[in-house]
């Protein structure tokens, strides 16, 4: 039986819930208590504060976890990201009282900065060779400048809306960050066939993600050209079509270059290009 921790209820709660339902593993419906035991899959679940995890992590009592890259550094562990997850996308930056006489990050030398990131900003301070004081703070943090406790401060930012609700500007950007797959140090996971299958099953699942899978109709005449710039898992798939003058091809493109894609297509000749989502990748 594997332990994943997890956030209790947060930012990462929702979607963590939604990647492991996507994984095809099961809770009962209520999912109530701290430790859910999935009915179709040897897994536990452990709902926490994501604060903790890297502890829960350290000291075994969990497997895996799903948190923010940011926790993870400051609680300086060395349990290793197996992967990137690609949401709860936030940034650690440095931010300034609007109106400020601060133009550059030298003129923060001397200074005190507030921040619940404490052990990430010093290492940048330092990486900068800016000698400023750091004020820890657990929350709230965007406050400290108006009740005088602090000249800038470090937090996360998403869409900076906080920060401009507090007459705060954005001034340089630490770190970015997202939420990760993290495993306990030990050798033993990685022959761990429950641990091989679930992350295999993450893996297809955030593949899909940036998949489309399109069919279309082409002239035999522009096929050639098509496939020129026709990508595919292993190469399109190229089926008869009822009218014997054209072929029907079926392959996955890139989300990223999406409309570029398909106006190339349909410069080279391509006809009903239908879009379809892809939901899993097994390769
Ligand atoms: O109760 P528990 O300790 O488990 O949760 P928490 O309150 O410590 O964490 P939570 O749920 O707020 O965030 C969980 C994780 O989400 C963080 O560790 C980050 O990895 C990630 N994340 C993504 C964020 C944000 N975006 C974010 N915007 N975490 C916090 N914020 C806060 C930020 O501190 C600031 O107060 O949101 C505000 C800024 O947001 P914008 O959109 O106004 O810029
Ligand atoms: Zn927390």
């Amino acid at each position: 039986m594997l332990r994943l921790a997890a956030q209790k209820s947060g930012r990462l709660s929702d979607r963590t819930l939604q990647l492991i339902g996507q994984c095809g593993i099961e809770f009962t419906p209520s999912l109530r208590g701290l430790a859910c035991k999935a009915t179709n899959f040897p897994l536990e679940l452990l709902k926490v504060r994501d604060d903790d995890i890297p502890q829960y992590l350290e000291s075994k009592v969990a497997d895996l976890a799903i948190v923010g890259e940011n926790v993870l550094i400051e609680s300086g562990t060395q349990s290793p990201i197996v992967k990137r997850l690609g949401f709860s996308k936030c940034r650690l930056s440095l931010a300034i009282p609007r109106g400020a006489r601060i133009s550059s990050l030298k003129d923060l030398d001397g200074k005190r900065i507030a921040t619940s990131y404490p052990n990430i900003l010093r290492g940048f301070l330092r990486s900068q060779g800016i000698d400023a004081s750091i004020y820890t703070i657990s929350g709230s943090v965007e406050i400290t400048p108006t009740l005088g406790l602090a000249d800038a401060i470090a937090d996360l930012v998403s869409s900076g809306e906080t920060l401009n609700q507090n007459n705060l500007i954005e001034f340089i950007s630490i770190k970015e960050f997202e939420a990760c797959l993290v495993r306990r140090i030990g050798d033993d996971l990685e022959t761990n066939p429950t641990y091989v299958q679930l992350c295999g099953r993450i893996t297809s699942v955030l593949s899909a993600k940036t998949l489309k899978y399109i069919t279309l109709n082409s002239p035999k005449s522009s096929l050639s050209s098509l496939l020129e710039i026709l990508p595919g898992l292993k190469s399109p798939s190229i089926l008869p079509h009822g009218d014997g003058d054209w072929v029907s091809v079926h392959t996955v493109i890139e989300e990223s270059n999406f409309w570029e894609m398909i106006e190339s297509l349909k410069a080279r000749g391509a006809e009903g290009i239908l879009v379809m989502p892809v939901e899993k990748v097994i390769v």
